[in-house]
This record gives structure tokens, C-alpha cells and sequence, in this order.
């Protein structure tokens, strides 16, 4: 087989596993949010499926006390680098299992420290140095989630067509849950209201 005909095959094999991909979009209502909510929206556990996780880390920033972004979704096994950009020290610990309570110690401005995060679960990410910062990692079991936007918005993008669960997160709020059939063309919508 020559190379021509190597590449055809390629194209051929990108165009239709994009062609037979969809966008989930909605709204997640969430009671007393009164900007972005940060609510993350994913698809569950899709049977027999297990993800690889990206080469290219995520990124979990200190700036001016806040952990940007204050949500992070990820998928299990993957690498977080957590960056100070502040002119002064910050730690990063966290008392939850998803991070196996970890303490990745104090470093200071343009340094950063990396955790590879090995399992499903939610991280509450916290500095011993300033106690008012606190960010999360969603850890994820596929790649398939967003977070809503300002306007409590959200579109997951790339889905393969089929029949999914989608599972919502809220750092406060109940999980919420909504059965989802992604089209080998257009857009799927799930609104969701959660609830205290
Ligand atoms: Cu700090």
C-alpha cells in the first residue's frame, strides 16, 4: 500500500469520526449564583470506553490570592501544573482523597509544582499561607465536559454520536443527572436547576 493511499485512509478516518460527532449545550440554573455559578457538566462513564489522558497538562494558576480557574476540569490521569504568578509564596494542599491529601509544599513567583491526579473524585484546593483562597479540580472519567460560562452556559463539544449520561457538579450544590442522545449531526440540549 502506498502512501497516497495511507493518507486517503487517514482523511477518510478523521472526516467521519468528526462527521459522527455532536455538541451538547443547556443552562445549569443554580439557586444563589449570582454570576458565573461554576458548574461543570460531563458525560459519565460511557461503557467499555477508557480515555487516555492528554499529553499537555492543565494549568491551575495563583493570581492575586485566587486560584484561576476557580473550577478545573479534568480527565483522570491527568498531569495539573500549579503556578504561582504572585510576587510573594503560596502553598497547595488538599485534605480530599481524589488528591490523596496532598501537600505539594510553598514555592514562589513563576515557579510551579505538578500533581498527576489518579482516580475520579473532587480536590478542594487550599494554601496554608492565605486561608480565604480555595479552587477545585473535577477529576473526570471522560473528556467529554465544560463549565458554564458568566451566564450559567455550557457547550461540550466533539461528542461521539450515542446515548449518554450526563452527570452535573457543584462545589455546593446536588449532582444532577439527565439522559442524553448525541445525533450523528447538530446539537443535544440539557438544562439542568440544581438544587441545595
Ligand atoms: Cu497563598
Amino acid at each position: 500500500m502506498g502512501k497516497t493511499v495511507l493518507w486517503t485512509c487517514l482523511s477518510l478516518l478523521c472526516f467521519f469520526s468528526s462527521a459522527f460527532a455532536g455538541t451538547i449545550t443547556g443552562h445549569v440554573e443554580c439557586p444563589g449564583a449570582r454570576t458565573n455559578p461554576w458548574a461543570v457538566v460531563y458525560v459519565d462513564q460511557m461503557s467499555g470506553r477508557e480515555f487516555s489522558p492528554p499529553a499537555e497538562h492543565a494549568l491551575m494558576d495563583q493570581v492575586a490570592k485566587e486560584f484561576v480557574p476557580h473550577v478545573l476540569p479534568v480527565l483522570k490521569g491527568t498531569t495539573v501544573d500549579f503556578r504561582n504568578s504572585d510576587p510573594f509564596k503560596h502553598n497547595v494542599f488538599s485534605p480530599d482523597e481524589a488528591a490523596d491529601e496532598f501537600n505539594l509544599g510553598s514555592w514562589g513567583q513563576g515557579e510551579k509544582r505538578s500533581y498527576t491526579f489518579p482516580k475520579t473524585g473532587e480536590a478542594v484546593m487550599l494554601c496554608d499561607l492565605h486561608p480565604e483562597m480555595e479552587g477545585w479540580i473535577v477529576v473526570l472519567p471522560t473528556p467529554y465536559f465544560a463549565v458554564t460560562d458568566g451566564n450559567g452556559n455550557y457547550a461540550i463539544k466533539d461528542v461521539p454520536a450515542g446515548a449518554y449520561t450526563l452527570k452535573t457538579w457543584h462545589k455546593k450544590l446536588k449532582p444532577a443527572e439527565a439522559q442524553v442522545t448525541v445525533s450523528e449531526s447538530g446539537e443535544s440540549k440539557a438544562d439542568f436547576t440544581l438544587k441545595k
